[in-house]
């Protein structure tokens, strides 16, 4: 059964596999890109571990068909990646000149990834907006320009690809390129109220109107795709949202048990909430007051209805306590500590490279239910799931290549999704996992590695398949195969 509900996508052995474009491309400066935010943000000295950038990252825009024969070797079926707006539109804005050499970049690849028996599934954006619209006016901070900008772009991408691109997802995370950006200012444009790290940002106020505009822009792009190339093209289209799952710090603590559904709404249901109810959940409006956008009847006809599948990243999951008294303004979690240990002592999860990232995988299978139940049963696909390992980076070679934890953590969190598919009866119908390779983890910069093929930046950018990349594809079949004779 589970194979036949993935046909869209591919065949029962289905490996899918994520990247992103600042994260992979390198070639910053080529064939006529113009600065992202990204290019902007790495150049600030201690905002990127070991002063790192994507400058040169794996050098994907000129290793198309190496990274092609890799998902060939890794039996993947199908390929999400992310189109880098400013190679499209070097400044990004409706009235600015479109880059053709750009759209021939990933015209040709897509044909490429057609040609090697491989389905494209395309983001428009993953994080790295044109640097001229954060000058020009505030980005995302100016809804009215910002959408309008990111409609016509989107626009140009359905146009170019739409024949041949049959999956699309608008925004990757919008709650990173809000709370990232706009509160914590670890990510790109780096604005908070934290003056030891920007002399610039509101906190409080400028992620809620970030994610507001980042709506509005995804239901803009919606309404063009079905309005003026649904009916020819017949793809699917909607955004992915991250989230991880919650468990109360004290189970036996109301309080804290409480606190789990709310971190999910303030993590997930702020972007779902508006397109399956067509309104923020109350625990938002209630606790951010005024600081919240209100939604005006043409943004929020635009919005509400506007995923024709829900696009799901998940990673792990966390002890969540309630915090007592009023919420401190520059708070976005809702009011409550986010935590890896329990009252007893207890980690929710073995300790990775990443600090946020401790996997349990049974919190995956609860969150799938609990998505499903909240938005009447959605088609889900996963867009994003992986793991990186404590240390990995300083591993000798031989031993690296023996990724044992990422291929466990792959086994434990495809058979989670199994069961929530057999035994919870969530509709999920397609996995990718993160990260077809090594790659510029951001913030983290070339330290933290998600991939299941090794990419080493000091000899050419060369790649090498880990154990997990070996492993993936039987972990499919096996556990595909057997919630499909269920
Ligand atoms: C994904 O985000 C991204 O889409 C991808 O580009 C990235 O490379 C991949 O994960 C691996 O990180 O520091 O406590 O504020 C994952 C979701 C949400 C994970 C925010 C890190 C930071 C939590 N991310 N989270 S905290």
């Amino acid at each position: 059964m589970f194979l036949h509900s993935f046909p869209k996508l591919a065949n029962i052995s289905t490996v899918f596999f994520v990247v992103s474009s600042y994260q992979i491309e390198g070639a910053v400066n080529e064939d006529g890109r113009g600065p992202s935010i990204w290019d902007t943000f790495c150049k600030i000295p201690g905002k990127i571990a070991g002063g790192a950038t994507g400058d040169v990252a794996c050098d994907s825009y000129h290793r198309t068909h190496e990274d092609i024969a890799l998902l060939k070797e890794c039996g993947a079926k199908a390929y999400r990646f992310s189109i880098s707006w400013s190679r499209i539109i070097p400044l990004g804005g409706r009235n600015d000149p479109v880059n053709e050499k750009g759209i021939q970049h990933y015209s040709k690849f897509i044909d490429d990834l057609h040609a090697a028996g491989i389905t494209p599934l395309v983001t428009l954006f993953h994080w790295d907006l044109p640097d001229e619209l954060d000058k020009r006016y505030g980005g995302f901070l100016n809804k009215d320009e910002f959408v309008a900008d990111f409609a016509n772009y989107a626009r140009v991408l359905f146009n170019a690809f739409g024949s041949r691109v049959k999956h699309w997802i608008t925004f990757n995370e919008p709650w990173c390129s809000s709370v990232l950006g706009y509160n914590v200012g670890q990510f790109a444009p780096g604005r908070t109220s934290d003056r030891t790290r920007n002399p610039v940002g509101d906190g409080s106020r400028e992620p809620w109107i970030v994610g507001h505009s980042l709506l509005v822009a995804h239901g803009a792009a919606v309404k063009i795709y079905r309005e003026e190339f649904k009916a020819q093209d017949g793809g699917e289209i909607a955004i992915t949202l991250n989230g991880d799952w919650a468990e109360p710090w004290d189970p036996e603590n109301p309080a804290d048990i409480e606190a789990c559904d709310r971190k999910i709404e303030f993590a997930i249901s702020w972007f779902a909430d508006p397109i399956y109810h067509g309104k923020y959940p109350d625990s938002m409006a209630k606790q951010l007051g005024d600081r919240l956008p209100k939604w005006t009847p043409e943004d929020i006809a635009l919005v509400h209805g506007s995923n024709d599948f829900y696009g799901m990243n998940h990673y792990c999951a966390n002890y969540i306590k309630a915090k007592t008294g009023e919420p401190d303004p520059n708070d976005v979690a809702g009011n409550l500590e986010i935590l890896l240990q329990n009252n007893k002592g207890e980690w929710i999860g073995p300790e990775t490279q990443s600090p946020w990232l401790r996997p349990s995988a049974i919190g995956f299978r609860k969150l799938l239910k609990w998505l499903s139940d909240r938005y009447n049963h959605p088609k889900i696909y996963v867009t994003e799931n992986g793991t990186s390992l404590k240390g990995e980076n300083d591993l000798p070679l031989e031993q690296l290549l023996q990724d044992e934890f990422r291929t466990q953590y792959f086994r434990d969190y495809v058979g989670a999704m199994a069961d929530a598919y057999t035994l919870d009866g969530v509709n999920v119908r397609g996995y990718m996992a993160w990260s077809l390779m090594d790659n510029f983890e951001w913030a983290e910069g070339y330290e933290t590695r998600f991939g299941v093929t090794y990419v080493d930046y000091e000899n050419g950018q060369k790649r090498i398949p880990k154990q997990s990349a070996k492993a993936i594809g039987q972990i499919f079949k096996e556990y595909i195969e057997k919630s499909s004779s269920l």
